[in-house]
């Protein structure tokens, strides 16, 4: 089963999960587990504390190896002694829908969320199997990425969504960006939805949907579409009839 074992000084911030929405639905069905670990429990002096000052100097704290050493620990061992050790920093290999996928299929991982300036090095040397960025911004802890980690893989569970929609059906899972979406009322603010949506001609809806996938990943995506582009045409079973035509059209367009 998916299960999360989260490294964290703010265990509670892990109700955004639990609490809410399509993964507190998954929690409840039994499709996943998380459980939290507190490097507090075990840190060193009587204070509690698991930072101190940096070698070197300059500004801030770092978390101390051995209080996270002994977290993973624990949580290896609730694991049967296994589990990938994912850190999540900006320093880490950006993450994509392959990875959630991957992990999703999986067991889940060891989730190790720094605060402060970071976290010891030799932790990362000796525990951290791989490290995972969001993007290039920073936050003030890892626990927010994890959040979305945990967020990305449990929607991708069989049985989390409700049946009307579908994981399989969700941007990224083609290469492409999400279509436009509308709803009530039919003329909002002047602005009306496109007519094709009110057709009820199911085979046009769908191929205006794919269009502007095609359109908008083009536009505002251009390195995500052209790998798109060459994975399909690469592919055995190359562009498909209407794929080719609505990229002859899109070209069109464009030209105009
Ligand atoms: C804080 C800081 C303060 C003064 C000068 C330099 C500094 N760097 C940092 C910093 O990078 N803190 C990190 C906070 C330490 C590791 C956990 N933190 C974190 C993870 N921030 N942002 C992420 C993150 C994770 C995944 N994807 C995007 C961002």
């Amino acid at each position: 089963m998916l299960r999360f074992d989260v490294i964290t000084l703010f265990p509670e911030m892990f109700a955004a999960v639990t609490e809410c929405g399509i993964s507190r639905r998954a929690l409840e069905r039994g499709l996943w587990r998380l459980e939290c670990w507190n490097p507090r429990q075990w840190a060193e002096n009587a204070y509690g504390s698991v930072d101190d000052r940096p070698f070197g100097g300059g500004p801030g704290m770092v978390m101390q190896a051995r209080p996270l050493e002994a977290a993973i620990g624990a949580a290896k061992e609730a694991r049967g002694g296994a589990g990938r050790v994912i850190y999540l920093s900006p320093q880490g290999q950006p993450l994509g829908h392959a990875k959630v996928a991957e992990l999703a299929a999986g067991d889940g991982a060891i989730l190790l969320c720094g605060r402060y300036e970071g976290i010891d090095e030799r932790v990362i040397a000796r525990c951290v199997d791989q490290e995972v960025s969001l993007g290039d911004f920073v936050l003030s802890g890892g626990e927010i990425a994890a959040l979305a980690l945990i967020d990305a893989c449990v929607r991708q569970l069989p049985g989390a969504l409700n049946d009307e929609a579908s994981a399989a059906e969700d941007s990224f899972v083609e290469g492409l960006l999400d279509c436009p979406h509308y709803t009530r009322p039919e003329v909002y603010e002047g602005m009306p939805v496109p007519d094709v949506l009110l057709s009820g001609h199911h085979e046009n809806i769908r191929r205006w949907r794919l269009k502007q996938s095609l359109l908008r990943t083009r536009e505002r995506r251009p390195e995500l579409f052209a790998k798109w582009l060459a994975q399909r045409a690469g592919s055995a079973r190359g562009l498909s009839k209407e794929e080719t035509q609505l990229l002859r059209e899109i070209e069109a367009d464009s030209n105009k």
